[in-house]
């Protein structure tokens, strides 16, 4: 690959930077604020070549398959122009065999420098269509479809990669070649029937042999094709199944879904369940919850965003290594964020293993975009067709959603501010686009026309209205109130929320020099994508926290102040259920090393709100609650087991002196199908110097925890050095106190998975913590952290 001055291999799938980067022609882009020295490479146009021996052009039709190319380029073979690209979310199927020899062949791929070609589309356009600017550090990427945070984002850098992003392949076909596989399942009576739809393409009339086996029966048909776009339907009844259930309800149980059309094979694992998602009226306005198999299940997780600026370094190791954390935290949802990308087929073949439901946005964001154009709509819809095909066997899509964020950017530019008629229409021929191809290809899951949105053809405000829908509910973060603000809506379902920290020492020194570790240095202010960000990080913790005096524990407090956050909005919104169905916090992951609002930081590593989301996610969790009109503290408990739990729930109150005296014992049944108030202490029960903590436990011992509630600001409490002892033998450590820490954190100097992280030690109550995951991580002395 070259762009005439440097010259590199490039792999494929990959891309022009890591190339660069593996070549030594470029330092890493994520150190300090290299960021902008490397315009160059996407200002460029960059051609790649290979050649390849062909050896018998036989009798028939070549294509030449890309499954994805990143983003505006042309494909030569042998000097003949097989066509142009401009949409990263297609495959392109392109006809070869005019230009196809027997012997050696050249196929070149020259890539447009797609930052040009954004402008050059932006300036041809009939009125403005407006992009977030400050967001996007390159403008007017809403012209190009192409992963809108390529160009930015307030957690990203904007490197605009280009390259290939999925396998090349030469297919031979003879009457007609397979393009789409639509899977759909029907659960009647006990059974599931697998309509299976071969989508071709037809070059001839003829017959053309298909076979279908699943389940160990096999199901042949002789399908008579035509010239042109035609499917041929197998379908298959499969008794006794045995049914996929997310992660905590049950097995994920695949089956092997085999397809033969002529000679062309393909494999596909695929499981049997039902999602439907509830949206009944009730008293409050709409439902909005996910039921599968029959069963309605509140939905825990977080937004999924690119799991690497640098696409070539987004492997199948590191992605699985992000899911897994999901898992391990109790998740059972992600929602793959419509400002990144359609992801493989092995990142939901991992999803569908783990139990991960995904909500699926299709990939519009916070951008207005030129839907009055036909071309470009129609560019959409056959996305759309594609990327509903491809993604119908995988039994962890749970939705369909239109896009992230788009009726709400009616409201954010002044031209649409002016004339929201116009835009509002043209918003809706793309709207309309999209749940018409769900229409068309009636996947087995439903489509929702935006996230947030307040129902089906209402434009209205879902960060506000929390009767119906889902909602998005920023006003903490980007609106700067308290974190006991979470508590004043109660959303039916809420898909994006969220609060900055920074990432661990140890990434921080992956990017800077000693010089830059300071939280207003310029390359922490690069690391920061959000305008204000790192001083809304500083001046809330100061509210909550003592003010830290040294820069790594800042950064250590403002993950606390992160997961406090979390934990504030989490457990309230549990405690709604069913009022309140599902959370999904912004975000799981990060895309390079910058302050943002995930919890696993830039490689993986789990930052103190990952630790607390395997316990505010918990399935069985005890929360306390301030009720604001009597003053009590509340105990609540949540159930998202299938069966009802019985609990039995002991609470202490607890002085920082370190003395300990009980405030209640209860024994309930816990059912499922919403919180159950299990106590109310008058908040006049504990004194100024004291918190109240609590532990539960189920009757067979299968769920139990520990929780607490601290009814004013940590800072207003006069913690005294707790005296912890430690014992460290490598792979468990134990601890005791002689008077509580609250965010007991311990750096063990690597990032490993710990068994627990920012703990509550109590007074004479040992706590060990073992090593339950090694990422690679360095044990080094341990340091240990603590309010
Ligand atoms: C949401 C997301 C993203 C953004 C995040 C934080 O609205 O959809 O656009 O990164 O907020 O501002």
């Amino acid at each position: 690959m070259s762009n005439g001055a440097h010259h590199v291999p490039l792999p494929v799938p990959g891309d022009v930077h890591s190339a660069l980067l593996d070549a030594g022609l470029i330092g890493d882009p994520y150190w300090r604020d290299s960021e902008t020295s490397l315009d160059w490479v996407h200002e460029s146009e960059w051609t790649a070549t290979l050649d390849f021996d062909l050896a018998t052009k036989q009798a028939g039709r070549w294509t030449l398959s890309f499954d994805g190319i990143d983003c505006v380029a042309e494909v030569w073979l042998n000097d003949v122009r097989l066509g142009q690209a401009a949409n990263r979310f297609l495959r392109h199927d392109f006809e070869a065999g005019e230009a196809l020899t027997t012997g050696a062949n050249c196929l070149k791929v020259i890539f447009r420098s797609n930052s040009k070609e954004a402008k050059r589309l932006a300036a041809a356009s009939p009125y403005p269509v407006p992009y977030i600017a400050w967001n996007n550090r390159l403008p007017h990427y809403n012209f190009l479809r192409k992963p809108q945070c390529d160009a930015g984002w307030d957690w990203n850098i904007a490197l605009s990669p280009l390259g290939l992003c999925g396998p090349v392949t030469l297919k031979h076909s003879t009457v007609a070649r397979l393009d789409d596989v639509m899977v759909r399942q029907q659960h009647l009576y006990g059974s599931v029937t697998l309509e299976v739809d071969l989508h071709y393409t037809g070059f001839e009339a003829g017959m053309v042999e298909t076979e279908l086996v699943c389940d160990q029966q096999t199901v042949h048909h002789a399908a008579q094709v035509w010239p042109g776009e035609g499917s041929a339907r197998l379908t298959l009844t499969i008794d006794n199944p045995q049914l996929w259930w997310p992660a905590g309800h049950g097995q994920q149980h695949l089956y092997d879904l085999k397809l033969r059309f002529g000679t062309e094979l393909r494999t596909l694992r695929i499981g049997l369940r039902q999602v439907e998602l509830v949206t009944d009226a009730d008293e409050t306005g709409n439902r909005f919850a996910f039921k599968v198999n029959g069963r309605e299940i509140f939905m825990r997780g977080a937004n999924w965003i690119p799991a690497d600026a640098l696409p070539a370094r987004a492997t199948p190791e590191a992605v699985r290594d992000l899911l897994t954390s999901a898992v391990e935290a109790n998740m059972n949802m992600i929602r793959v964020w419509g400002g990144g990308q359609y992801e493989p087929d092995w990142f939901y073949d991992m999803c569908s293993e783990l139990g991960l439901m995904v909500w699926q946005d299709f990939m519009f964001a916070c951008n207005l975009y030129p839907a009055h154009d036909h071309d470009w709509l129609n560019s959409v819809r056959l996305e759309a067709q594609q990327q509903i095909r491809r993604l119908s066997s995988q039994p962890c899509i749970a939705l369909w959603c239109g896009d992230n964020e788009v009726i709400g950017a009616l409201n954010w530019f002044e031209e649409s501010k002016t004339n929201r008629d116009h835009y509002l229409a043209v918003y809706a021929r793309l709207n309309m686009a999209l749940e018409d191809a769900i229409a068309e290809a009636q996947p087995d899951v439903g489509f929702w026309p935006s996230s947030p949105s307040v129902g089906r053809l209402n434009f209205g405000d879902g960060w506000h209205d929390d009767t119906s829908g889902d909602m998005h509910f920023w006003d903490v973060w980007h609106s700067s109130k308290d974190f006991e603000h979470y508590r004043s809506v109660q959303p039916r379902f809420c898909s994006e929320f969220g609060f900055q920290s920074f990432p661990s020492n140890r990434v921080i020194a992956s990017f800077t020099e000693e010089e830059d570790r300071n939280v207003s240095s310029r390359v922490m202010d690069v690391h920061q994508r959000n305008p204000g960000g790192n001083s809304r990080i500083v001046e809330t913790l100061a509210r909550y926290f003592r003010f830290p005096e040294k820069f790594e524990d800042m950064t250590w407090l403002s993950q606390v102040s992160q997961a406090l956050a979390m934990k504030t909005a989490i457990e309230f919104w549990r405690s709604a259920k069913p009022r309140c169905m599902g959370t999904l916090y912004w975000q799981l992951n990060d895309t390079w090393p910058v302050a943002s609002w995930a919890s696993l930081e830039y490689g993986g590593g789990w930052k103190l709100t990952h630790y607390l989301a395997r316990k505010f996610y918990a399935p069985v969790l005890v929360t306390a609650q301030p009720d604001d009109e009597t003053g009590d503290i509340v105990l609540w408990a949540i159930n998202d087991t299938p069966e009802t739990v019985h609990l039995h729930v002991t609470a202490c109150r607890v002085s920082v002196t370190g003395a300990m005296a009980e405030a209640g014992v209860w024994a309930r049944p816990c059912p499922t199908d919403g919180a159950v108030e299990i106590a109310r202490i008058p908040s006049n029960n504990l004194r100024e110097d004291e918190f109240l903590a609590f532990s539960w436990q189920d009757a067979d011992g299968s769920h139990s925890g520990e929780n607490d509630y601290l009814p004013l600001r940590p800072k207003d409490y006069r913690f005294a050095d707790p005296n912890i002892h430690i014992e460290d033998d490598g792979d468990s450590i134990s601890l005791t106190a002689e008077r509580p820490a609250l965010f007991v954190t311990l750096d063990h100097g690597g990032s490993d998975v710990w068994s627990d992280n920012g703990f509550t030690l109590l007074p004479g109550i040992p706590k060990v913590v073992h090593r339950s995951r090694a990422r690679g991580g360095v044990h080094g002395d341990v340091k240990i952290r603590h309010l």
